[in-house]
């Protein structure tokens, strides 16, 4: 199978990357990635010699029509996914998860091709914390920020060439990931690179939001299965039960990194900030038959600290910029400056 993966040198996409190469030794992987400041071509040298790596943009038309005519499948990984950066800048959001995705869709249309789609649970908007109910593949759209509202909008240009244009499609929405390779500016690894500064991790509102949290070789484990043997134009929700509120985890970091349980800071919250994400899974456990590998929270999280504290050369230069990036946002001085 020739393989095209949108956003490869990103977090997700990396580890999709990895994954396959190491597990699936007959597909062909090529993957596309503009190179934002969220991606970074050294995430894929662990696999360097074993995939062709495009430098490009998902917006431009020409280069993604060439590309997607030389592949059997793709797998389209390639955002802007950082809610607060929405709230700040919401245009590259509109453009490239918007724009970006109707341009493959155009390519996959015209030849042929089988087209797999990777969102997010944020399109749900959020549950209540009592709310005994959890996502569902029935749940109405409902996002909250720019960048669910992107994320929303781009599903429903898939599920529209699905029904229009035969294109042979599947969307898979994903909660929480976390693992190696994850951006400093993201909850996790802000706080793991954090304490590693010696800097008190920073936590919006009171912590009480609840996220639910899957180790990203099991999203990409389920992107696998979803591609393989998926129904076509049909969607499918992927966690692995991992509820937990932020100061849970935060607390959790602190232990697994010898701090003291209380050595946060709460500082403002994110506006418009989802209260909870609950994913059930069902329809992707009982037809699919996938089951997660890495449902042990403690012993993953410690094993992404391991990662981030032997991988300090790989964050380290993007640290400061994410930190003054926040400081911009609520009008403070960068932590660790
Ligand atoms: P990321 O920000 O770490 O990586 C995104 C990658 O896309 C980067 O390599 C970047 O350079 C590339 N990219 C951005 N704009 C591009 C463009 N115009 N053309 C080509 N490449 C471009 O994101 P991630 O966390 O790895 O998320 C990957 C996908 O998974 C996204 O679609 C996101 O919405 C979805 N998702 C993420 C999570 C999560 O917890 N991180 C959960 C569910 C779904
Ligand atoms: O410093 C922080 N302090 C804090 O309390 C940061 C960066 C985040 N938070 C909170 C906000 C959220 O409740 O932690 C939670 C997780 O925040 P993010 O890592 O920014 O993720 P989230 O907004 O939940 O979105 C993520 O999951 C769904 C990804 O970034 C999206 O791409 C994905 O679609």
């Amino acid at each position: 199978m020739r393989l095209l993966v949108t956003g490869g040198a990103g977090f997700i996409g990396a580890n999709f990357v990895h994954q396959t190469v190491r597990e699936r030794p007959d597909v062909e992987v090529t993957v596309l990635d503009a190179l934002t400041y969220a991606g970074d071509r050294s995430c894929l040298a662990p696999v360097e010699e074993a995939v062709a790596f495009v430098h490009g943009d998902v917006t431009d038309a020409a280069l993604v029509e060439g590309l997607v005519a030389r592949s059997d499948a793709v797998v389209h990984f390639a955002a802007e996914s950082h809610v607060d950066a929405s709230l700040v800048d919401p245009w590259p959001f509109v453009r490239t998860n918007v724009v970006g995705t109707t341009t493959l869709l155009q390519a996959v249309r015209e030849h042929g091709v089988r087209y797999h789609h990777v969102s997010t649970d944020e399109v749900y908007g959020d549950l209540a914390l009592e709310d005994p109910r959890r996502f569902t593949e029935t749940t109405p759209y409902d996002p909250s920020s720019p960048y669910s509202a992107t994320k929303a909008s781009s599903d429903l240009l898939v599920r529209a060439w699905v029904r229009s244009f035969g294109v042979r499609a599947t969307i898979s929405n994903c909660s929480n990931n976390y693992g190696p390779y994850q951006h400093v500016e993201k909850f996790i690894p802000r706080q793991i690179t954090n304490v590693i500064d010696g800097v008190r991790p920073q936590v919006y509102g009171r912590g009480a939001n609840v996220r639910d949290w899957i180790h990203v070789e099991d999203h990409n484990s389920a992107v696998w299965a979803i591609l393989e043997r998926g129904r076509v134009g049909e969607t499918y929700l992927v966690g692995a039960d991992g509820e937990r509120s932020n100061r849970e985890v935060v607390a959790l970091v602190l232990e697994l990194m010898g701090q003291p349980p209380g050595a946060f800071d709460l500082v403002p919250d994110r506006p418009g900030h989802d209260l909870r994400y609950a994913i059930d899974a069902t329809k992707l456990r009982t037809e699919l038959g996938w089951r997660p590998r890495r449902a042990d929270f403690r012993d993953a999280l410690a094993a992404t600290i391991a990662w981030y504290r032997a991988n300090e050369a790989w964050w380290r230069p993007a640290k400061a910029a994410a930190e003054r990036r926040f400081a911009a946002r609520d009008g403070s001085e960068p932590v660790g400056a």
